[in-house]
């Protein structure tokens, strides 16, 4: 593949219900898009970084920092066999993850246009349709969160998650257990805990929830595996996993029984997949988790989900769970067994809705082959 020209979107998306977690209040949506073009073809990836460093140390203006002056340049430089190939070249590059999943997501999405086969093939996906669920944040009494839990049922999805913090925990769980002793339920603390904590969380064992997401600090796996023993109900970590390395040492301290993999959190897709072998070899189930994706992250993520391992119900909800109107056409519906068709289209190019995607836009910039070549080109004349 060879790359000729690379554009940077910022998009602001007001979201239909304000979503809060134990760190943040989000109304609106802000991300980057990645468009990549060359070849005849183009694709897309979303960068799920938020506007400031609260759920990683990354914000959107980091990631568009590193994407032009780092990534960017060194993508349009030379040709690509694979996405894989492009994964091994910035590999030298620290960190930085979800600003290197936005621009892969697109290589990826470029690479399954020009093969004509869909990402969910080209993984090695095993599901046409995958079981998703709803995450539900922190609202300001328990009748609103109720609500909620109560239109998402009748919506159809049938796991459920609630955003816990101090203050706003096992009391609310067990109302909503008490009204729906069979739902599949879970709960995400975002890490708002500690192990002082240890016997107040003991007290949701009670309400059999599926898991127990990033009880503890956003980088610790030694506390979750000591709490884990403490625990009946099964710790899954999100924020702590951000690379495959790290799973296996979590794994192997037995930190957690199930892992969240965001596609963003570790880097893309290509790490998303180690990941998942990795769980799949060991015995442990993986479920995709959400950023508030606009549609062409949420397709992407769809096609991941379709893979063995990803038995647990998913954070990809229908796009009108999030926004009034979203960036592709059609958008992703909730079929009314819970479950979210995994798209069969090479390209999310093919699926913009282009009025939507401008109305949204906040700022553009674009990247091209030759202007980086001659700019390189002019440094090497330098004495
Ligand atoms: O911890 O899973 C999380 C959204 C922003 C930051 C962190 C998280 C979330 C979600 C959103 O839970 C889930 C979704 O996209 O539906
Ligand atoms: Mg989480």
């Amino acid at each position: 593949m060879q790359i000729d020209r690379v554009e940077l979107r910022w998009l602001s998306m007001p979201l239909r219900t304000a979503f809060e977690t134990s760190f943040a209040r989000e109304t609106v949506k802000d991300c980057l898009l990645v468009r990549v073009q060359g070849e005849g073809a183009e694709g897309w990836g979303e960068v799920v970084a938020m506007k400031e460093p609260l759920y990683n140390e990354e914000t959107l203006r980091t990631c568009w920092h590193i994407l032009e002056d780092v990534l960017i340049p060194l993508t349009l430089e030379r040709d690509w066999d694979s996405p894989e190939a492009w994964c091994q070249a910035v590999s030298h590059v620290r960190r930085n993850y979800m600003a290197r999943a936005g621009l892969e997501a697109a290589l990826w999405d470029l690479y399954s246009a020009l093969q004509g086969h869909s990402l969910a093939q080209l993984w090695g996906g095993v599901r046409e349709r995958v079981e998703v669920g709803i995450s539900l944040g922190i609202e300001a009494n328990l009748p609103a969160l109720l609500a909620h839990v109560q239109s998402g049922v009748a919506e159809g999805y049938r796991r459920v998650k609630l955003k816990i913090k101090p203050g706003w925990d096992v009391a609310i769980v067990e109302e909503v257990r008490a009204r729906y002793p069979s739902l599949v339920l879970q709960v995400d603390a975002n890490s708002a805990y500690s192990l002082k904590d240890a016997t107040l969380l003991a007290g949701l064992d009670a309400l059999e929830l599926l898991l127990i997401e990033q009880p503890l600090s956003h980088d610790d796996i030694v506390d979750h595996a000591t709490l884990q023993k403490l625990l009946r109900t099964s710790i899954c970590l999100d924020e702590s996993i951000d690379n495959v390395h790290q799973c296996r040492r979590a794994l192997e301290l037995g930190s957690a029984r199930i892992i969240n993999v965001k596609p963003g959190r570790v880097g893309g897709y290509c790490a998303a997949r180690a990941i998942h072998d990795l769980c799949l070899s060991r015995g442990v189930p993986c479920w995709v988790g959400g950023m508030l994706e606009t549609g062409v992250g949420r397709l992407q993520n769809l096609a991941l989900a379709s893979l063995e391992n990803f038995t647990l119900p998913g954070d990809i909800s229908a796009s009108r769970r999030y926004f009034e109107r979203d960036i592709i056409e059609p958008e992703v519906v909730l079929e009314s067994d819970g479950c979210v068709r995994v798209p069969e289209v090479a390209g999310v190019g093919q699926w913009l809705d282009w009025k939507a995607l401008h109305s949204y836009t906040q700022r553009s910039e674009v990247f091209r082959r030759w202007t980086c070549l001659y700019s390189q080109f002019k440094l090497r004349l330098r004495p």
